[in-house]
């Protein structure tokens, strides 16, 4: 547990210098028209969930170097969860993958959750991977198998992974398919794309009726060849043959180098199937990077985009929030308050935009104004107001520091003992 004292200790040892640094601001801001503290309130109210699975440390198939202290199960999960909440405030969800997190009592779970206040984001299913005594194999594919029993099984599970949602109080489900091909002619296209379509539409169906779908795509891997929800055009017909409360989830690291992800943003905006996101970052591939950490100008595009969308009505609310990151070589609760202030900061900064000044550049055709426009917002050091949300929601004004100089890890060491050690995967 962060004991609010820790948080307030830690935040004596700074405010002086954040209250000066906030002033400053806050000056400056006002000469642009902008209303600093109304800032700091939009800004606290940014939440976005962890993903159950980045909660341990990450790996890739060349190996897995786990550190002290980490999470033997869901539950001590949920107390990683609240620490990063009770630090930073805009951490307040959990989203868990069936069957990795599957909690053996979800009443247990969820009556821990109330007693912690995090909450539980869209349920994802997983039907990437064979697990232990499953009867039929996903090896050529899940909804898309030539094997209407395959399919049976993948549509069974994906309503298994939502009763287990909805006995936690989630009301969505994500659902990301490794479906496609390694060879050409190994499936056949368009067949293969109408079954995944015919096997969402049942998943759909089933689904309790105030739940959303969101459908997740991602051009590659572990179909190396064709996957048959490749990318937000395959997505999106999906949704729109699914149904009203299906939509389109957008993992920043699911795009081919160069796509212009804030432009898909906003077309998934107008097709009104922008349902969520999953927040990473890439320099290569699907590289689950912390977010903002390779391409800080795209998140604040993206963010942009939503600022927009939310602010003329576009969007009518904030889509589902979601981080989706494989934190190898860092700690796992540092590296979410790391990537919560980092998103808190881009929101800030989207949120800066004089949007009557940049509609006026664009509708006038001033290029260069329009651009500098964005440049300014972009180019403000906007932690102060990121502290002063934190604050607000009793965080701490710097939440590693203060995660640091707690020594959760080093107590959660000594009471998480004989968590087995997973040895790196042979190559
Ligand atoms: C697939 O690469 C993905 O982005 C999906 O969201 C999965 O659920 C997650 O990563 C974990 O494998
Ligand atoms: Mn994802």
């Amino acid at each position: 547990m962060i004991a609010p004292d820790r948080i307030d200790a830690s935040n004596r040892a700074c405010e002086a210098a954040w209250r000066r640094d906030y002033a400053h601001l806050g000056e400056q801001l006002r000469r642009r028209g902008l209303d600093p503290d109304a800032i700091v309130e939009q800004a606290a109210a940014f939440e976005a969930a962890a993903p159950s699975w980045a909660l341990g440390t990450g790996g890739t198939r060349f190996g897995r170097f786990p550190g002290r202290g980490e999470p033997r199960d869901v539950f001590e999960k949920m107390e990683d969860v609240s620490a990063a909440k009770r630090l930073c405030g805009a951490i307040s969800r959990i989203s868990l993958h069936i069957p990795w997190d599957e909690p053996d009592d979800p009443r247990a779970l969820r009556e821990q959750a109330a007693e912690l206040g995090v909450g539980f984001d869209a349920v994802n299913s997983n039907t990437f991977q064979d697990q232990p005594g499953q009867a039929l194999s996903y090896k050529f594919g899940s909804f898309q198998h030539t094997d209407p029993a395959v399919r049976k099984q993948a549509v069974a599970h994906n309503l298994h992974a939502a009763e287990t949602g909805a006995a936690l109080g989630s009301n969505a489900l994500t659902i990301w398919l490794g479906d496609g091909a390694n060879y050409p002619g190994q499936t056949h296209l368009r067949k293969a794309w109408e079954r995944v379509r015919d096997c969402l539409a049942e998943v759909y169906e089933a689904l309790p009726p105030d739940w959303s779908l969101f459908i997740e795509h991602k051009p590659f891997e572990p179909a190396f060849y064709a996957t048959v929800v490749a990318d937000w055009g395959s997505s999106l017909m999906l949704a729109r043959a699914t149904g009203e409360r299906a939509s389109c989830l957008v993992d920043l690291g699911h795009h081919l180098p160069n796509t212009n992800v804030e432009q898909v943003v906003a077309r998934l905006v107008t097709a009104g199937k922008l349902g969520g996101f999953h927040f990473n970052d890439a320099k290569y591939g699907d590289d689950d990077l912390t977010a903002g950490s390779i391409k800080p100008y795209q998140l604040f595009l993206v963010f942009n985009e939503l600022a927009d969308a939310l602010a003329d009505g576009a969007l009518p609310a904030p889509p589902a929030y979601m981080i989706d990151q494989s934190h190898n070589v860092k700690d796992p609760i540092e590296a979410l308050l790391q990537t919560a202030n980092r998103l808190q900061e881009t929101w800030i900064r989207a949120l800066l935009v004089r949007r009557d000044a940049l509609t006026h550049y664009q509708e006038t055709n001033d290029a260069l104004m329009a651009e500098e426009t964005l440049r300014e917002a972009y180019e403000t050091d906007v932690r102060p107001l990121a502290a002063a949300a934190r604050k607000r929601l009793g965080g701490a004004i710097d939440p590693i520091a203060a995660f640091r100089a707690s020594a959760y890890r080093e107590r959660a060491a000594e009471a998480r003992t004989g968590a087995a050690y997973v040895p790196p995967q042979s190559l």
